[in-house]
């Protein structure tokens, strides 16, 4: 302890090593959150989106069962995944593409059609927020559409054009 109290005494007694104190202190917790952060994502993410996909695969099967639907999605699962990637285009970031969410909900034609795009956008995190976490689609255009209005004319009128019943 004592010796820990020498260490402090010699660099506060000298404003400039102070300083360099108070800066090896700031990389010291920098590279403790990076660390934190890139384990995050290596471990966390990855079991995250592993059990995401796998609940909504049996999402998938228990809407399709429930509608009666053996026909699969009105799209190819391609055609999803291009569909969620336009979807996150239009909504990562600080500003949001309104009309491209609407086209890409226009093509919901029903409740099988939502539970396939919900499953190929899957968890995502903001490439523009350092401190966001992946979550899927629904609570992106939570996030993203804060306006009633905006909600209705961009999602819900779009999504009740079908059979789609999910709403906002
Ligand atoms: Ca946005």
């Amino acid at each position: 302890m004592a010796k820990f109290e020498g260490i402090i005494d010699k660099y506060t007694s000298d404003p400039k090593k102070a300083v360099s104190l108070i800066i090896i202190a700031l990389a010291v917790v920098l590279i403790v959150y990076l660390a934190l952060k890139i384990l995050k994502g290596a471990t966390g993410g990855l079991l995250n989106r592993i059990s995401n996909t796998i609940s909504s695969n049996e999402n998938i099967d228990a809407v399709d069962r429930r509608t009666n639907n053996d026909a699969g999605g009105t799209w190819t699962d391609q055609e999803y995944e291009q569909m969620a990637d336009r979807l996150y285009a239009a909504m990562n970031g600080p500003t949001t593409d309104e009309d491209a969410v609407a086209a890409v909900m226009k093509k919901i034609k029903n409740d099988s059609d939502w539970a396939r795009l919900v499953a190929a956008f899957g968890l995502r995190d903001s490439s523009w927020n350092w401190f966001d976490t992946p979550h899927g689609l629904e609570q992106w255009i939570v996030e993203d559409f804060s306006s009633r209005d905006d909600i209705e004319k961009y999602i819900n009128g779009p999504l009740s054009q079908g059979e789609c019943t999910t709403r906002f």
